[in-house]
């Protein structure tokens, strides 16, 4: 009997992945749990183990195509269909979408969402033909055109959130949480109006759908010159991890006031000290590295200084702290920037951190993070030192309010005790949301860092 192997869901608001490598051929056998596509989404590159089991009858997705969940991705013959397969033959208009919970009888979603924010399995309505043919490497226009009905959101702690695809598409491209625009509509549904409201509420320009240029900065209303009058030209897709930086950044930096302060902290101890330890850190299978360090003094920073913890919720006049201490890293990886979020840093010792912050760093550069390690980063760390440059101005990573920079460490004189001392000197940039955290709060947050920098007794003593 053949059954449909359907892309599950791949994690909270996400609709659909743009397939980057199908890894099975038609006629191979494969078992269940077996990664059978790689899938990259705005947030992470997902190896998606098939439910089913057998062998492949057809492929019904290409590299470069973009998928919706629900979709059919395999059809495969005979061999322990698991629970979320259905037949192949059913032509049903209102296929369910794939379990989302991970069960005993549903194969797991290839990445586990955060447990605090896990969907319930999301009542959207997949029409069979979801998947649009693309020739490899191009992106078909968003298959969210095809909008089904209706969609429920849950989200932790909340009740259920009814919106339209067009309408959650509305809100992500304003750069809004969808969960949080109240909804006017029949039974509390979310409509493009209620959406605009609240991003006016916030400041934010809804002025119709920002066309996707002008939310990456570029304003839609500069046409582009015909470049091929110059010379030759070669037009290439954006992928979706460069789109995705593009509207994020751009919205950013129009969004948010930014201040950038800039220092020195004198790493002259701190670097015989990663000579010192280096070895014992590689023992457990990590490397001893500025970035680690600056992790954990990042989050003995937040816990003095909370308001660097916090996201600002214009639309309920509140501010959000954090009790939590998540760092964001942010890692140059052949895809683009990635940034993965190393967990509780503040509840870990030096070792462990930078034990984890090399397994994320390389999980990041291979494709291998998960949707969970992608998200609810406190605070973002970029660290350009290992590259070059005496200092930049780091753009806040949305909905954190404050970023370190880190540039390249140089030996400098410095005059203390009254002589020049060749010592080792970090530069450090930190750009902070204006509106929450005031210019001397800044100064003082990377002040204070500086200075557990140089005597990191002082992480212990006020951290
Ligand atoms: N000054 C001088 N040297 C530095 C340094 C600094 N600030 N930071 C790192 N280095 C050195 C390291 O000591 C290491 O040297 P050795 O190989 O001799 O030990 C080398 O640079 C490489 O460092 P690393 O990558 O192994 O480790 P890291 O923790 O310092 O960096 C990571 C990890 C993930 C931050 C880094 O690899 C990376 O991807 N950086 C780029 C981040 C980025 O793209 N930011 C821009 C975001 S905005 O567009």
């Amino acid at each position: 009997m053949a059954t449909e192997f359907r892309l599950p869901e791949l994690g909270e608001n996400i609709e659909s992945g743009k397939v980057t490598r199908v890894m099975v051929s038609v006629g191979d056998t494969i078992a269940q749990d077996q990664p059978v596509i790689e899938v990259e989404t705005d947030k992470a590159a997902l190896e998606v183990p098939s439910s089913v089991s057998g062998t492949v009858k057809e492929i019904r997705v290409k590299e470069g195509q973009d998928v919706k969940v629900g979709a059919v991705v395999l059809v495969v013959e005979a061999g322990g269909a698991a629970s979320q397969a259905a037949p192949a033959a059913a032509k049903a208009t209102k296929a369910p979408a794939p379990d989302v919970k991970p069960s005993a009888t549903a194969a797991p979603a290839p990445v586990p969402a955060p447990r605090a924010t896990a969907p319930e399995p999301v009542a959207v309505e997949v029409e069979e033909e979801a998947v649009e043919e693309a020739p490899a490497g191009t992106e078909t226009a968003s298959p969210e055109d095809a909008e089904p009905p209706e969609a429920v959101e849950r989200h932790a702690g909340a009740a259920a959130v009814a919106a339209s695809p067009s309408v959650r598409r509305l809100a992500r491209e304003i750069g809004l949480d969808v969960n949080q625009v109240p909804g006017t509509g029949k039974g509390g549904r979310i409509t493009p109006e209620d959406v605009k409201a609240y991003a006016r509420r916030m400041n934010v320009d809804a002025g119709g759908v920002t066309p996707p240029r002008a939310a990456a900065g570029a304003p839609a209303e500069l046409p582009l010159p015909d470049f091929a009058r110059w010379g030759e030209i070669e037009r290439r897709a954006m992928s979706t991890v460069r789109r995705r930086t593009a509207e994020r950044l751009g919205h950013a930096w129009s969004q948010i006031p930014h201040v950038t302060q800039f220092d020195k902290a004198d790493v002259t101890g701190l670097e015989d000290l990663r000579k010192r330890y280096g070895k014992q850190v590689e023992a457990a299978g990590g490397k001893l590295t500025v970035t680690a360090i600056l992790a954990k003094v990042a989050a003995a920073a937040l816990r003095k200084f909370p308001q660097f913890n916090s996201t600002l919720d214009f639309a309920r006049d509140e501010i959000i702290y954090k009790q939590y201490c998540h760092i964001g890293i942010a890692v140059d990886t052949d895809r683009g920037l990635l940034v993965p979020v190393l967990r509780d840093v503040d509840t870990k010792n030096l070792t462990q951190v930078c034990v984890e912050l090399t397994q994320l760093a390389e999980r990041a550069r291979t494709k291998k993070t998960t949707l969970d390690e992608m998200q609810g980063g406190c605070f973002t760390i970029s660290n350009l030192g290992g590259i070059g440059g005496t200092g930049f101005t780091p753009i806040v990573n949305e909905p954190e309010v404050a970023i370190l920079g880190v540039s390249r460490n140089a030996v400098e004189p410095v005059y203390i005790n009254g002589e020049f001392q060749p010592r080792t000197m970090l530069p450090l940039s930190l750009s902070y949301d204006h509106r929450v955290i005031d210019g001397a709060d800044g100064a003082r947050f990377l002040r204070w860092v500086c200075e557990a920098i140089e005597n990191p007794f002082l992480v212990f003593l006020e951290g």
